[in-house]
């Protein structure tokens, strides 16, 4: 079939809006009507070439939310009509990895998914000129139509709007989850938060959802205070106007913060955040995606002393079972949205997304097909 979508030709290059090729689903494949999409930090990071495993030309976007079409066989769990979240990070309950129950982190298809390909090896997408094009994060939701493993797709209810929950494909539960199933935050805790954008907020909501008594969120740009505020931050940090953050947090918190998430992807961050934990008991989670050849240090006394150093990706969410709750939260009143949603867009002003996201002025712009 044809569709429509923003395609990534070249590294550091404004995406253009095309007519491609899709073949249908293969076994394990489903065929998705994309309805809406997220555009997150990560699509700016592989866009602007500092992803070690940026491929070009590919179909970005992996935030999105819509309907199953088709259904290749051997996917007995979805049929057309039903309403799906594409995930990045799949669920296949059959991996070493899933059956582990250690981790999130499905590996039946990470190898191909990183490559831009199917797991057959292959591409569904062609240039008008018959030019195959990368799939990206196995999701490529700056397209209108997508072919995704069936294990890639979370099943959600039909009453939950497209425009706000394809958000939970990325952002909202990156944040919200880092603190309940990776940090497992419990009430009372202090928490600190470096980044205050589309993840960073989710992280407030997740920590004011627990019950964390200090939230502390640390940013750069003034204009975050007001809505982290409303999302439960406590306090604000401009690193621009205190000496020394970690000094500052340390004494906000009477010895450090039981918890800390950096949201942002800059190293000289996540040691800050490791260093404003307290000592003893500390945890620091690096959420941010930080650019090929960057290393993290700090001086091991650091750990020694009881810190902990960790990391979460899609906040340690399992897709297929996760996903759909999460929905549920937001449906129920228990997650905000809608206020995050700063911009809606048509796919042809997708790239005033990225000019918005490198204004700091938007939290999340919205792609609606
Ligand atoms: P965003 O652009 O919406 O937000 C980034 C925020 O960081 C902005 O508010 C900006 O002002 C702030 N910032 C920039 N430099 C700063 C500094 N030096 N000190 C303090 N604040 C600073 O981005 P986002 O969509 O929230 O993504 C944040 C990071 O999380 C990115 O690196 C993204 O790739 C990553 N990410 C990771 C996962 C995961 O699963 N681990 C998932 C989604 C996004
Ligand atoms: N390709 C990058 C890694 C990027 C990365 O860490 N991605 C996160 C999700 S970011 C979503 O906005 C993730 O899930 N990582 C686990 C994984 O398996 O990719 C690089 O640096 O190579
Ligand atoms: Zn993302």
């Amino acid at each position: 079939m044809k569709t429509r979508a923003a395609v990534a030709w070249k590294a550091g290059s404004p995406l253009t809006i095309e007519e491609v090729h899709l073949d249908g689903p293969r076994a394990g494949e489903v065929l998705v009507e994309v309805k809406a999409t997220g555009i997150c930090h990560t699509d700016h990071y592989t866009l602007s070439g500092a992803d070690p495993e940026g491929l070009f030309p590919a179909i970005l976007g992996h935030e999105g939310a819509g309907i199953v079409l088709e259904v290749g066989e051997g996917v007995p769990w979805l049929k057309p009509g039903d309403h799906v979240i594409p995930l990045y990070t799949p669920e296949c309950r059959q991996c070493k990895f899933c059956l582990s129950r250690k981790t999130n982190l499905c590996q039946a298809i990470r190898a191909t998914q990183g490559k831009g390909l199917m797991p057959d090896g292959s591409s569904r997408f062609k240039s008008a000129d018959g030019q195959p094009l990368f799939h990206y994060m196995g999701t490529s939701t700056f397209a209108n139509h997508i072919v995704v493993p069936g294990i890639a797709l979370a099943k959600i209810r039909e009453d939950a709007p497209f425009d706000k929950v394809c958000y939970i494909g990325c952002g909202v539960t990156t944040g919200v989850g880092a603190v309940l199933f990776t940090a497992k935050v419990e009430a009372g805790a202090t928490v600190a938060v470096f980044g205050l954008g589309g993840i960073g907020l989710n992280v407030i909501q997740g920590a004011r959802m627990v019950g964390a008594d200090k939230i502390i969120g640390v940013d750069i740009n003034p204009a975050r205070e007001a809505m982290a505020r409303r999302f439960g931050m406590t306090h604000f940090v401009n690193p621009t106007e205190v000496g020394n953050v970690v000094d500052h947090i340390v004494q906000l918190t009477d010895g450090g913060a039981d918890y800390s998430f950096e949201c942002v992807g800059h190293t000289p961050l996540m040691r800050q955040a490791l260093e404003c934990t307290h000592k003893g008991w500390g945890r620091s989670i690096i959420i941010g995606v930080a650019p090929a050849g960057a290393e993290i240090s700090t001086r091991p006394f650091q750990l020694v002393t009881g810190r902990k150093w960790e990391g979460s990706a899609f906040g340690g969410a399992r897709g297929r079972t996760d996903v759909p709750r999460i929905v549920d939260w937001y449906m129920d009143g228990k997650l905000k949205i809608d206020e995050l949603i700063t911009h809606k867009l048509r796919l042809e002003d997708i790239n005033e997304g990225f000019a918005l996201m490198e204004r700091g002025e938007s939290i999340r712009s919205v792609v609606e097909f």
